[in-house]
């Protein structure tokens, strides 16, 4: 355990990961929010725990200091406009949810019960989210996760050859499949022009140039590379990444807090069941510069 700035970074039980407690959103000094960006690039993913929950305000004005709110960025606008319309939400503005709550008829938020395959949030866009934030609004009593992958863990340890072949390569993300389902309204389709992201396989972390593995299963394929080869080399950055030395599981409790370095790490959670009420508030979270 240390002490810094006045709040306390204890360790989780994985290869990173940290919780902080005492940490103060109602007009943190700048040495809070410094040492808050060390806990960050050390641990990677930041539980805040037994804190007042912030206001959007407060979340607003802490989180501006790491960089550009992602909501308020045209491209997360486009795209939470997108997934209300094709989801039948209300258009989140600084806070949404992700929630399989239904309310008087009306979804209180994002991806129901759904199970969600390791991802970064916003792979599908050209610019990247940097810091991901859920905080664990209503859980149900058998509990609930999500699990958190390291993949500058996963790069750093590829075979040399697969690094070799793959530097400097792009992915292209599909971002069809994010929205759109066989079934979705085609006047939809139509009104929304969605095009595909591309990625570096290994993609440095704009702020410290660390790379990090960078596919998942949204991915299409490997730019400059044939179908065939592609896919064996997809399948291949897969099994490498995903093991379980490199991965966490985040038991929530009410009120956690956890912001997480989206480039470094990716997420996943297995489907909700049915019958449960689950609720995270979401705050849009930080884009890249
Ligand atoms: O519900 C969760 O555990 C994670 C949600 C998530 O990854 C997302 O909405 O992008
Ligand atoms: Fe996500």
């Amino acid at each position: 355990m240390s002490t810094s700035c006045a709040f306390q970074v204890n360790t989780l039980d994985g290869s990173f990961g940290a919780e902080v407690r005492g940490l103060t959103f109602d007009n943190p000094p700048k040495a809070q929010i410094d040492a808050f960006e060390r806990a960050l690039r050390q641990h990677l993913l930041v539980v805040c725990r037994g804190q007042n929950p912030p206001t959007a305000e407060q979340m607003r004005h802490f989180f501006a200091h790491f960089g550009e709110l992602n909501t308020e960025t045209s491209e997360a606008r486009e795209h939470y406009d997108l997934l209300a319309a094709v989801n039948g939400v209300r258009p989140p503005d600084d806070v949404y949810y992700v929630s399989n709550v239904v309310e008087q008829g009306a979804k209180k938020g994002f991806t129901a019960n759904s199970a969600l395959p390791w991802h970064n949030d916003q792979y599908w866009i050209p610019r990247l989210k940097t810091l991901s934030i859920l905080e664990a609004e209503e859980i149900p009593d058998s509990g609930t996760s999500t699990l958190f992958c390291n993949m500058y863990a996963a790069y750093e340890t590829l075979p040399r050859a697969i690094r070799d072949r793959l530097k400097d390569k792009l992915a292209v993300h599909d971002a069809q499949s994010v929205y759109f389902r066989p079934d979705t309204d085609p006047e939809l389709r139509a009104r929304y022009r969605v095009s595909d992201a591309m990625h570096p396989v290994f993609q440095p972390h704009p702020n410290s140039g660390r790379r990090a593995l960078y596919v998942s299963s949204g991915v299409k394929r490997i730019a400059g590379v044939s179908d065939s080869e592609s896919g064996k080399l997809l399948d291949e950055l897969m099994l490498h990444a995903y093991q379980v030395d490199f991965i966490y599981e985040h038991n929530w409790s009410v009120g956690d807090f956890a912001v997480w370095d989206n480039v470094g790490l990716q997420h996943r959670r297995e489907a909700i069941p049915p019958n449960t009420r689950r609720t995270l508030r979401s705050f849009g979270g930080v884009s890249e510069q």
